[in-house]
Parts: C-alpha cells; sequence; structure tokens
C-alpha cells in the first residue's frame, strides 16, 4: 500500500487497513499519507471520462473504483458577477454537477471503493442530505447495504428523494445533525459498518481532487483564494490537502488562502478563528436557512482550522438573507443554480470585497458544492408565484404583456 494513517495531532502512524476514524492512542483526527516523492504522478489517462480518477496516481485505492463519472465539474470564468461585486477575475467551480448534485460524490466514489477493498459488508453516515444521498447511490452500485441517520424534518426533499430510491436504509432521527453523527458513531462501532461521514480520511482523498481540477483547469496554477462553504468542515481540510501535495510534489508553487463561510446561526469554526482559539465551542441549537451547514460541531475542526490559519485564509459568517442574494444572483446573472448552502461562498465573497477584507485585484475561486434541484421548497417559496391562466391565446397574451 501507498499510503498510511497519521494522526494529526502526535503524528503517530497506523497500517492503512485498520479500521480506525481517530487515533487510537490520541484521539486526533487522521489523514491519509504518502511517500510523495516515491509515487510516479500520471495525471493523463485516456479514454475515460474527466474524472476523480484521472488522479488515481495520489489516491489510497488499488483496485477498481466504483464509479459513476464524478468529478470533472466545469470551472466557469465569471463576468457580470464579479463586475457587480467589484472583483477582477473570478470563477465558480459547481460542484453541483456531479451525478448526485453535489461534491460528496467525489468521496464517495473513493470512500465506498475503499470500503470494498476493506471488505466491509455495509456502509453508514450521519448526514444533513448531500452525503446520504451521494453513500445511497454508491453503495447501490457497489451492491452493498447502506444505513443513512438524518435529522428528522431538517433535510431537503430531493436529497431525501435521492436516499431512498438508490436504496439506503432511511432513518429520520428526533434530534440535530451533530445528535445522528454520534449515535452513527456508535452504531458503527457496535455493528462493524464502515463509517463514511468525513471523519473517514479516505473519503476525503476524494474531495482533494477538487484542488486537483481547479489548478489543472488553470494550466497548474494556484488561485489567490478559494471561498467554499463549512459545515462539517471536511471539504476545506480536504482541499486545502491537495492543494499542498502539488506543492510538495514541485508541480505548482504555492497554496490559495482557504477562506471558510458558514451561516450566522451556526458558526463555530469563525468563532474560533476570531477568538484564536485551538478548538471550537460547538454551537448547540444551529439554525439556518442552509440546511446543508446546519451544523452545530463540526468533526473536522481541527483539520479545517490549521487550514484556514496557515494558508492565510479568513472565515466570516453571512446571513440567510444573503444567502438567498447570492442564490438569486448566480441563478439570475451567471445560469448557476444552487442550493443555499453552496451560495454562502458567493455571499461571503460579496461581503469580504464590500469590507475592504480582501483585494479586488485577486484571483479567486467560489466553489458551488451543491444543485438547485435539491432544495426546491424554499426557491418556490421565496420567487414570484407562477401567473395562472386560462388556456387560451388571449389569456396567454394578457398575462405575458401586461
Ligand atoms: C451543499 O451531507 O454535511 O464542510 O451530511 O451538503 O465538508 O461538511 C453536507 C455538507 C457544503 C459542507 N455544501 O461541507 C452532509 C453534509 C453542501 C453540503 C457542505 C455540505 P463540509
Amino acid at each position: 500500500m501507498k499510503c498510511q494513517l497519521q494522526c494529526i495531532e502526535c503524528r503517530a502512524t497506523y497500517d492503512p487497513d485498520e479500521i480506525i476514524y481517530l487515533c487510537p492512542s490520541c484521539g486526533g483526527l487522521l489523514e491519509v499519507v504518502y511517500d510523495l516523492p516515491s509515487i510516479d504522478i500520471d495525471f493523463h489517462t485516456s479514454g475515460e471520462c474527466r474524472s476523480v480518477w484521472k488522479y488515481r496516481s495520489l489516491l489510497p485505492v488499488e483496485r477498481d473504483p466504483v464509479t459513476i463519472c464524478e468529478g470533472g465539474t466545469p470551472l466557469y470564468r465569471i463576468g457580470r458577477l464579479a463586475k457587480d461585486m467589484g472583483a477582477r477575475e473570478m470563477f465558480v467551480k459547481h460542484e453541483g454537477l456531479n451525478p448526485t448534485g453535489s461534491f460528496k460524490d467525489r468521496g464517495m466514489t473513493v470512500g465506498v471503493t475503499r470500503a470494498l477493498e476493506l471488505g466491509m459488508k455495509t456502509v453508514a453516515c450521519a448526514s444533513t442530505g448531500n452525503t446520504s444521498a451521494s453513500l445511497s447511490i454508491y453503495a447501490a452500485k457497489a451492491e452493498i447495504p447502506a444505513v443513512v441517520l438524518l435529522p428528522g424534518g431538517k433535510v431537503a426533499l430531493g436529497k431525501v428523494a435521492q436516499a431512498l430510491i438508490h436504496g439506503a436504509k432511511v432513518l429520520d432521527i428526533r434530534g440535530n445533525f451533530d445528535q445522528a453523527l454520534q449515535l452513527v458513531r456508535e452504531v458503527c462501532d457496535e455493528y462493524g459498518f464502515y463509517l463514511l461521514n468525513s471523519i473517514n480520511p479516505f473519503r476525503l482523498e476524494g474531495q482533494k481532487t477538487i484542488a486537483f481540477e481547479i489548478a489543472d483547469e488553470l494550466g497548474w496554477e494556484v488561485p489567490d483564494r478559494v471561498i467554499l462553504p463549512v459545515g462539517n468542515a471536511g471539504n476545506i481540510s480536504a482541499i486545502y490537502k491537495g492543494f499542498k501535495e502539488l506543492r510538495e510534489c514541485g508541480i505548482t508553487d504555492t497554496v490559495p488562502k482557504m477562506t471558510g463561510i458558514q451561516a450566522e446561526g451556526s458558526r463555530p469554526v469563525v468563532d474560533a478563528i476570531d477568538r484564536g482559539l485551538d478548538r471550537i465551542e460547538p454551537e448547540p441549537n444551529p439554525e439556518t436557512i442552509a440546511t446543508a451547514i446546519r451544523i452545530g460541531d463540526p468533526v473536522n475542526a481541527a483539520k479545517a482550522l490549521r487550514a484556514i490559519r496557515e494558508s492565510g485564509g479568513l472565515a466570516i459568517s453571512v446571513t440567510d438573507d444573503e444567502i438567498i442574494q447570492a442564490q438569486r444572483d448566480l441563478a439570475s446573472l451567471e445560469g448557476i443554480g444552487v442550493e443555499p448552502a453552496s451560495a454562502t461562498s458567493v455571499a461571503g465573497m460579496r461581503k469580504l470585497l464590500a469590507d475592504g477584507v480582501i483585494d479586488s485585484d485577486e484571483r479567486i475561486v467560489c466553489i458551488t458544492t451543491g444543485h438547485l434541484l435539491k432544495d426546491p421548497t424554499e426557491v418556490v417559496d421565496i420567487c414570484a408565484k407562477p401567473i395562472e391562466v386560462d388556456a387560451n391565446i388571449e389569456a396567454v397574451r394578457k398575462a405575458v404583456f401586461g
């Protein structure tokens, strides 16, 4: 095996085939580490769709992947919206265009492949929605059962539909996401299910390919800043790791300033950054319209705080109104349809520019993490209703021309 597991706190290393999610000696988070100089990096594939697996030489699995062509999402150059916000150069990496409509597919293709490699019989997760949708489809593809625990009544409809139809056992917990995650960790320990929340370091390896793709699409250049939503804080940690590996391999020179955006009612990472704390204080009652990031006790906080600090980045929060405005802007000015959590990246960018915190000369990539159709209910509520008319041309004319 070309990799090991390493504790980010005490640096102890472990055999990658051990089924552990935290350091057995100190309880720290684990990450997958490689002997990078010994790896023959080959990012060229032929006859394959543009995907996560283009980067397999820096991924921690050997067997044939469980794949439905994830990754290869567009990096849009943004014109009107950038001008409106006063930015010189802006891109949006639209992760909503993954097979299930979110970036989680990148993690799950690797995570479920790893589950098979380890001989695991059942996979499980807690989820605010997207993780469960993604796990359910990859488990179906891998022909193994999936169990998902959702915060009952707080998951957007499209995501529940996905988890159900792809065949997961779906449990609605009478509690919030943080409680569901605690429970699923206990269930996995007790019954030997493979845990595929982002505490699983193999899953995060798939997500680091967002960094590889951004650099690849920019001609192996690195943007000044990457802005993205933060919930359980896995993605920001994974993307930072991806950029660091490219630099360590000598493929790029720098890493971008990692900039995390949380919702105002759910901002433990922002508070820890503001107050210079080494660990977060969990928010017991997280609230936001962006249900995907309605998370009060982000499990990867220790990794995320390092990613933000080491890269010279930032963390701020945005209000639900700012999120909705950014969602509308992306949709109407750029033709990019995203769910509310995804729009936090752009809402945060607008705020940082308006407040003069970041420089308008920066080259910025915003990541939009999930598709509009995941969460249509909120959109229908905030938009003007369709105009109901009789089925004749006169009524249509009147409605169109007033
Ligand atoms: C659209 O599905 O946590 O900071 O259980 O669905 O890596 O957690 C979703 C998270 C951002 C936050 N945008 O990413 C889940 C879940 C969307 C998301 C995030 C999520 P992390």
